[in-house]
């Protein structure tokens, strides 16, 4: 290593300049981790160097992560990268030694010039450190395929933990189907951004898209459409368990929804028992929303939901169930309340906890229901009162967070309604006071939604979400006194040549200034 460093020095002085491997692999600076770190402060001259002899110790706690790690270091370094139960020198994930502040998801790394060590007090926030330390890696570690090296890691300590316990991407499978693959592709990107929920809108007018056994036409017929005639498609209950399975080794929650009572045209056309009028209509593939309802007034509706929601919330694992609440135009207002108090229950009944759209508050919320603002103004008469009895909000204001808008009016995907969305623009709000009335301590966190109506494959995801999600992820973890533009952005460049070895298709928004390749 030292060879290595005064060769490069004595290159440079002489003017003759570093060897472009080199040079590549220069090691990251300690300071460039999105989202910010609470606390980091690097050693100067220190770094560590990972080579074939560079093993993992674990605890029973912190195999799977550490496992989770060797596996990301393997195919880049080539090297073993041998996970052992046991105490040793080298890369230790330990659940024990981080500061109480550290909490349930947040840990201690240290990079000394022999070790790099993990410390946090639950597997989470060893997890959310792997990803830290993820990002301090050189970026060719990001690659399937072995890459020369060095693996010098900077030295030094972060400390650091979330503001917000709910940190959320939300992807539309409705509109468009999006295959097992693709999921575990954007979980894969997401949670190098410290994302502990993704929420998948599994149902709307366009398509079904989750095997329900009581209701088998849902996928069969209701799933075989999605906008513009493109091909449809559902999870059947073993892939939505492999989903759901990769998501738990990665700390990340899913939160499935059924949209209800609006958004049901896929559920109508394949049951007419469901109509009031006992007809089923067609399937629809536009890009409409608000023209359908289930039948409130129908005791067959509830038998539908409770059999769903049943089957739903035995394949999952985390405590939510989202119902939707959006825009049901077609539903009157004494209707939709009625609605939505039963399936409440329903929900309960099975042992979830409600997460509705904002729109849901318009029924008497049970203490236990979280509702996700996702309107475009900062005041609402109604979120401030729920907010006021202790409700808890999730952030997902239209114009900040909808990785769905496009960037300016020349982005090839994306729609316009909620307005252009720069990254800038994501970056520059506060949730702790976004809406007037719901302060700080209302605030569960902050997700953001991708609605499918424009987009096919991973690709079109990437673009849109990469490099937003990570800027509304900052917001979401880093303390709101970090909040800074011009220092983001700085941190943010240096995700753009990873994001370039990792394949993801992101939006090179001239508002930053990335490396020149
Ligand atoms: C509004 S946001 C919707 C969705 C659309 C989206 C498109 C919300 C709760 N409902 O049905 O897909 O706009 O941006």
């Amino acid at each position: 290593m030292f060879l290595r460093a005064s060769l490069a020095l004595l290159l440079s002085l002489t003017g003759l300049g570093v060897p472009t491997h080199t040079r590549l692999q220069a090691p990251v600076s300690l300071g460039s981790v999105v989202p910010v770190p609470v606390s980091t402060t690097p050693t100067p001259g220190v770094t560590f160097e990972i080579t074939a002899n560079t093993a993992i110790f674990v605890e029973p706690g912190s195999a799977q992560i550490g496992c989770y790690l060797a596996g990301i270091l393997r195919p880049s370094t080539g090297f073993p990268a041998v996970v052992y139960l046991a105490t040793g020198v080298g890369i230790s994930l330990l659940l024990s030694g981080a500061p109480a502040s550290a909490g349930a998801e947040g840990y201690q790394l240290d990079i000394t010039a022999t070790s790099i060590t993990i410390r946090a007090n639950q597997a989470a926030g060893l997890f959310h450190g792997v990803q830290t330390l993820r990002q301090l890696l050189p970026v060719t570690a990001e690659s399937t395929t072995v890459q020369p090296g060095p693996w010098l890691v900077p030295g030094g300590q972060i400390v650091d933990y979330p503001r917000f316990s709910y940190r959320g991407a939300m992807l539309d499978v409705a509109r468009h189907f999006f295959p097992v693959p693709a999921i575990k592709r954007y979980v894969d990107q997401i949670v190098l951004y410290k994302v502990n929920h993704l929420h998948l809108h599994l149902s709307d007018d366009q398509g079904w898209r989750i095997a329900i056994d009581s209701w088998p036409r849902l996928a069969s017929y209701g799933g075989a459409t999605a906008v513009g005639g493109d091909p449809g498609g559902y999870y059947t209950k073993a892939d939505y368990t492999e989903i759901v399975n990769y998501a738990v080794i990665r700390h990340l929650t899913i939160v499935p929804e059924i949209d209800m009572p609006g958004h049901t045209n896929a559920a109508l056309a394949s049951y007419a028992k469901l109509n009031c009028n006992g007809v089923a209509p067609a399937r629809y593939t536009g890009m409409k929303v608000g023209f359908s309802s289930l039948c409130v007034g129908l005791e067959l509706t509830y038998t539908f939901i409770d059999n769903v929601i049943g089957e739903l919330a035995a394949l999952t694992r985390g405590p939510y169930l989202h119902i939707g609440g959006d825009e049901a135009s077609s539903t009157s207002a004494a209707d939709y309340a009625t609605f939505v108090n039963r399936v409440q229950g329903i929900v309960a009944a099975h042992g979830k906890t409600v997460i509705g759209f904002h729109d849901v508050l318009n029924a008497t919320e049970l203490p236990s229901t979280v509702a996700q603002f996702w309107w475009t103004t900062t005041a609402n008469a109604t979120v401030a009162q729920a907010a006021g009895r202790g409700t808890k909000i999730i952030m997902s204001p239209a114009n900040k967070t909808y990785l769905d808008m496009k960037y300016r009016n020349s982005t090839r995907l994306g729609l316009k309604w909620a307005g252009l969305i720069e990254v800038q623009t994501a970056y520059e709000w506060n949730p702790g006071a976004h809406v007037a009335g719901v302060g700080e301590s209302s605030v569960l966190g902050v997700e953001a939604p991708l609605w499918s109506e424009t987009i096919r494959t991973s690709n079109d995801i990437e673009y849109l979400a990469f490099p937003r999600l990570p800027a509304l992820m900052e917001l979401a973890w880093s303390p709101a006194s970090s909040h800074n533009w011009e220092a983001f952005r700085q941190r943010l460049a240096a995700q753009g040549p990873r994001w370039q070895v990792m394949g993801v298709d992101f939006y090179p928004s001239p508002q930053i200034g990335w490396p020149t390749p």
